[in-house]
């Protein structure tokens, strides 16, 4: 069959919205378009545990310890299921953690920023996990099968993340004085970094025009970021609790809130590698993996070992 024929076949299975499966043949920049995109998602997740990771050893409780662990454990296995669909597209793990490791490819902005009380933790699960939500639940109906199904499962369980980090606020919200103030100055800091979760605006988005034609994304970051903030302004104010933006205001017209865009001067500066902690998250990522070359030497040698006694049977 010649190229033009393969071209046929993958353009009719999306436009019959049928996915596309590792064996299928796909354009290169296809390809390459996943993986870019899966690597970088999967490096969010396991860059992802370290702000919260920081914080299990202080949780106030022993209950919020565990959910806070369980949560963080989430989160590892999210990189992993991710790294696989990757891997499904022709890279190897290693390729992808060396470039996470020598600072290449990029992960979610918004990992590098601290958090600096336990307010930080609710508003990670209520508005960083929303955010993510909002962005996978799009991805579950993304055309790359492998894909597509690793974020049914996550979205399940980023729900309940999103549920612990809401818990959290409310608690703090409609406590003490003191801790109200807590959770107002993490919305105050969290909120703009999230914004800039969903990327550059549409207009600045090199690759949007890819990954819509090619149904990887189905919605675009402008359209997201605005369904995000239409659905966060209810929930701010259930905990009377203030969203930092003079400019936000109900349009009737656009049935939408409009509001402030994030400082994008400082969006490229942290996804250029400089922002408050994306030194510190990549020498724990680097030490992190160094820690564990013990274990995968151990898992290695050991499925060698299933794989000779099998040979031998
Ligand atoms: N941070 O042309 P676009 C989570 C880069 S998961 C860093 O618009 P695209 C769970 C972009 O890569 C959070 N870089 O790109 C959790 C591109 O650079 P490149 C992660 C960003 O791909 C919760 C350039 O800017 N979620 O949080 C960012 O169409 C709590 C131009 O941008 C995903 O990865 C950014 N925010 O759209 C874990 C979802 N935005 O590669 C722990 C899947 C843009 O050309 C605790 N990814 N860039 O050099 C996506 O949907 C997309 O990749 C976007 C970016 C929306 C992130």
């Amino acid at each position: 069959m010649d190229i033009l024929n393969f071209e046929n076949i993958f353009e009719g299975k999306l436009s019959r919205n049928e996915m596309i499966e590792p064996k299928d043949w796909m354009p290169e920049n296809y390809r390459k378009h996943l993986i870019r995109q899966i690597s970088q998602h999967a490096h969010s997740e396991i860059v992802g545990m370290l702000p919260e990771g920081n914080w299990i050893s202080r949780a106030p409780s022993l209950r919020a310890k565990l959910v806070l662990m369980a949560k963080v454990q989430d989160e590892g296995g999210h990189g992993l299921y991710l790294y696989t669909a990757a891997e499904s597209l022709g890279t190897s793990r290693d390729e992808m953690l060396d470039a996470l490791h020598t600072g290449k490819a990029k992960y979610s902005s918004i990992f590098n920023y601290p958090t600096l009380s336990w307010a930080d933790i609710g508003t990670i699960g209520w508005l960083v996990d929303g955010a993510a939500i909002m962005n996978q639940v799009m991805l579950q109906r993304s055309s790359y099968g492998p894909y597509s199904r690793a974020m049914i499962r996550i979205c399940k369980e980023e729900s309940f993340h999103q549920r612990q980090g809401y818990e959290i606020m409310t608690k703090m919200a409609f406590g003490t004085p003191e801790q109200k103030e807590m959770a107002q100055d993490a919305l105050n800091r969290w909120w703009y970094p999230t914004l800039m979760m969903f990327g550059p605006p549409d207009v600045e988005s090199p690759n949007s025009d890819n990954a819509i034609k090619w149904r990887i994304k189905r919605e675009t970051n402008d359209q997201l970021r605005q369904r995000f903030v239409n659905q966060t302004v209810e929930q701010a104010e259930y905990l009377n609790l203030t969203i930092p933006d003079k400019n936000l205001k109900w349009n009737e017209a656009k049935k939408g809130y409009d509001f402030s865009e994030p400082n994008w001067a400082e969006f490229k500066n942290v996804i250029s590698g400089n922002g408050p902690c994306n030194k510190e998250r990549l020498d724990k990522r680097r030490q992190a993996h160094q820690d564990g070359e013990w274990v995968r030497a151990a898992a290695t040698a050991y499925a060698k070992k299933q794989n000779e006694s099998y040979q031998a049977a």
